[in-house]
């Protein structure tokens, strides 16, 4: 895959490690102290084997407050260009052209966008550059699309969906090596939609042409299905599910504990014959 700075070998899972740059609830020491947490989780991040990072301003997690795109630009923009060198590429999570635009001013290699680049003018403004591009589905807004999904087919629309996204870039002169695609997991989906999603994954990957990037991690899904109501007590059920997803094929895993996930994946391969 082509992703600005790097050309990332996809032919093993990658682990995207998720680096959230909200204000954080321990400390109200202001912008430099939020900086310092970033820095730091960054770190601990790299070392225990993130081959990149998913840098996010704005939750779009359900019922998430609303930030400003210049809130968001104030947290990830620094953060940014500190990470810059970190040796591995840097992603970003965001919806907003205008975000992008400053990010790729100051050096990103991916832009991880949860809208599909449905903002005005994002296609346009990153067909003329040579980050990476995730595509991801969603149904609603993350303020409201917990409230009631529904599909008639959750695969077959979600499959055209991305196909759509997917067909919509290469006609903007984007080159398919810079395109990877996600279902969108917990994005105005029932647990039976997300089950059904992460069944049929491999096709979703051949209707699409593009690899896959699944996200899973600590979310309410995984609530579902155990009963555990706090996020971070979540790891088994974590771990459980992104084997699963490399399993079918995902090669893009974007986690918060990468060390766990590290060493499943390094299990699974062990057991790989082929
Ligand atoms: C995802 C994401 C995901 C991609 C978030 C959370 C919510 N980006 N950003 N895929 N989820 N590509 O991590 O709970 O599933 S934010």
């Amino acid at each position: 895959m082509l992703c600005g700075r790097f050309a990332l070998d996809l032919s093993r899972p990658v682990i995207m490690g998720i680096l959230n740059v909200t204000p954080d609830s321990f400390s109200d020491g202001g912008r430099f102290a939020q900086m310092d947490s970033a820095l730091l989780h960054a770190e601990r991040l790299l070392r225990e084997g993130a081959g990149m990072l998913d840098i996010g301003g704005e939750s779009t997690r359900p019922d998430a407050e609303t930030v400003s795109p210049e809130q968001e630009m104030e947290r990830v923009l620094p953060v940014l260009e500190r990470l810059r060198d970190c040796g591995v590429p840097l992603s970003l999570d965001t919806r907003r052209t205008e975000v992008m635009r400053a990010a790729l001013q100051i050096g990103v290699d991916l832009i991880n966008d949860v809208s599909a680049l449905e903002d005005d003018g994002a296609l346009d403004l990153l067909a003329a550059t040579d980050v990476g591009i995730c595509l991801m589905h969603k149904q609603g807004n993350p303020e409201s699309m917990q409230q009631a999904p529904h599909y008639h087919d959750v695969v077959a629309e979600v499959g055209a969906y991305l196909q759509r996204r997917v067909e919509l870039c290469l006609a903007a002169g984007i080159r398919r090596e810079r395109l990877v695609i996600d279902p969108g997991f917990g994005f105005g989906k029932t647990l039976e939609h997300n089950l059904q999603l992460l069944r049929t994954l491999p096709a979703l990957e051949t209707r699409c042409g593009a690899p896959l990037l699944v996200g899973m991690s600590r979310k309410s899904m995984l609530g579902a299905m155990t009963g555990e109501p706090v996020p971070s007590e979540r790891l088994g059920a974590s771990v459980a599910v992104a084997m699963e997803a490399a399993r079918r094929g995902a090669r893009i895993i974007r986690v918060h504990d990468v060390k766990a996930t590290r060493q499943a994946l390094q299990v699974l391969q062990a057991l790989a014959t082929d």
